[in-house]
C-alpha cells in the first residue's frame, strides 16, 4: 500500500473524560501519532466562532497533516474510535461535541465526490463542506500553504478568499500543540486496550 498524505481536522467545544476541549485534541493528536499515522506538521489550536444551529460554546479547531500507511476505511474507523474514546455520541448534526476528526484530504483521492446525500459510515473525500468553512481552511493553509482542493482544482488561499473577510473574523488562534509522546498515552490507556486494536488501522514506522 502507497504512503498517503493526509489533512485532518479536529474540532471540540465540549469537555469529556480526556478533560477540556483542548486538552481533548492533544490527546486525540497523540493518540493519532500512536497508532501509526506520523505527524509532520500541526496548525495552532484556533478558537472559532460556533457554526450551526441554537447556541453553543466556541469551538476549537486545528489541521494536522500527516503521512500514513492505512486504508481510507481504516482510517475511518480509527478516527471513530478515537472520536468514541474520547466521549462523543450520537448527537445533532452540527450539535456540540466532545470531538469531532474528519478527513479532510486523503492523498488527492476522490470518493463519493459530488456528493449525493450523506450515510453514516460512508465516506466522503475530500471532506464534502472544507472548502466553505473558514475554521478548516485557517489552519489547514498553516500546515499545508500551497494545498489545492483536489476535485474543485482551487487552491485553497482562493477558497478563503471568496468567503470574504466577515467569514474569518469569529477565528482566533489561541494555542499550541505540546510535544508528544506516545509512551504517555501507553501509560494513560493501560490497562485499556490500544486503539488501533481490532480496528483494521495498520501500524507503520515512523521514517
Ligand atoms: N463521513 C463521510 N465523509 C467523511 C470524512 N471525509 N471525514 C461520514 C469524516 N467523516 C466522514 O460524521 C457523519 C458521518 O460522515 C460519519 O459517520 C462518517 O461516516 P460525524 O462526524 O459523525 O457527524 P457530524 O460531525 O455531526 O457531521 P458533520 O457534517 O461532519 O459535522 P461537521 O461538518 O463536522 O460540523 N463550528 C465551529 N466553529 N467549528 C467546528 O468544528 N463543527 C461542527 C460540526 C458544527 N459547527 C462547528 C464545528
Ligand atoms: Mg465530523
Amino acid at each position: 500500500m502507497r504512503v498517503n498524505t493526509l489533512l485532518l481536522a479536529l474540532g471540540a467545544n465540549l469537555a469529556g473524560p480526556w478533560g477540556p476541549p483542548n486538552e481533548t485534541l492533544r490527546r486525540a493528536r497523540r493518540e493519532l501519532s500512536c497508532s501509526g499515522l506520523r505527524v509532520l506538521a500541526s496548525s495552532h489550536i484556533y478558537d472559532t466562532a460556533p457554526l450551526g444551529p441554537g447556541r453553543q460554546a466556541p469551538y476549537l479547531n486545528a489541521v494536522l497533516l500527516l503521512r500514513a500507511h492505512i486504508a481510507p476505511a481504516a482510517l475511518l474507523r480509527l478516527i471513530k474510535n478515537i472520536e468514541r474514546l474520547a466521549g462523543r455520541r450520537l448527537g445533532t448534526r452540527w450539535g456540540p461535541r466532545c470531538l469531532d476528526i474528519d478527513i479532510l484530504d486523503y492523498g488527492g483521492r476522490r470518493l463519493g465526490w459530488p456528493q449525493r446525500g450523506r450515510q453514516r459510515g460512508r465516506l466522503i473525500l475530500p471532506h464534502p463542506e472544507m472548502h466553505t468553512r473558514p475554521f478548516v481552511l485557517v489552519p489547514l493553509l498553516e500546515v499545508d500553504p500551497h494545498w489545492h482542493h483536489p476535485t474543485l482544482a482551487v487552491a485553497g488561499h482562493t477558497l478563503l478568499t471568496r468567503l470574504g473577510r466577515q467569514s474569518r473574523r469569529g477565528i482566533r488562534r489561541s494555542l499550541d500543540f505540546a510535544a508528544s509522546s506516545c509512551d504517555k498515552v501507553r501509560n494513560e490507556r493501560a490497562p485499556r486496550k490500544q486503539v488501533s486494536e481490532g480496528d483494521g488501522a495498520r501500524t507503520v514506522p515512523s521514517s
